[in-house]
């Protein structure tokens, strides 16, 4: 039996190869204009690893009926006040959902409708989290260790940045006096 470890997983499955996984990285370098202190940001290393994601894919991109897998381990962090997080995307299939659940660490699923209603969902080890279609998703670490979820969505979701590297989310999540708060 392959046996593939990808962060904190052992697939033990005949079908699941190490192959298809794909791991990527992403620097604060990688999230210029994510963050809203510019002053802040412009202060600290860009080369410094802010997530990695491990994708597991078992179908092609677009595939209809499929479905993806990934483990994102978040650093813990801040830029000014406002926690690391992941950039945030909308599925381009819009209406696609998705499955995030919480694995290691503390911190918030950040959800916003396409009316632009912004709210979160704590997560921590076993939390749970469906995000529906039409809702953009993103995570910030409000702890102070690294902060590891899991993703499940099907494999014809695709990711639509655009949408919210031009206009962002609607509300932050930074600390107010220790207290993680959405303004
Ligand atoms: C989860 C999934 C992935 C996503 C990753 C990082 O693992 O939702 O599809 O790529 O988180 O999030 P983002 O792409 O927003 O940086
Ligand atoms: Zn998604």
């Amino acid at each position: 039996t392959n046996k593939v470890f990808i962060p904190e997983v052992f697939f033990t499955n005949d079908c699941l190869t190490g192959e298809d996984v794909v791991k990527s990285t992403r620097v604060l370098g990688d999230l210029d204009g994510v963050f809203q202190d510019k002053e802040a940001y412009g202060k600290m290393n860009k080369e410094q690893a802010v997530y990695h994601v491990s994708s597991y894919l078992p179908v092609l991109e677009n595939t209809p009926g499929g479905l993806f897998m990934g483990i994102t381990t978040l650093y813990p962090g801040k830029v000014g006040q406002e926690y690391f997080m992941t950039k945030g995307h909308f599925h381009s299939n819009s209406d696609r959902a998705e499955f995030y659940w919480g694995v290691e660490g503390e911190g918030f699923l950040i959800l916003m409708d396409e009316r632009r209603n912004v709210w979160a969902e704590r997560m921590f080890p076993g939390s749970l989290h469906y995000i529906p279609g039409k809702v953009a998703h993103r995570v910030a670490n409000t702890g102070y260790q690294k902060l590891v979820f899991s993703a499940c969505w099907p494999s014809d979701a695709g990711h639509d940045y655009a949408t919210i590297a031009d206009a962002g989310f609607a509300r932050r999540l930074v600390d107010v006096n220790g207290v993680p708060t959405l303004v």
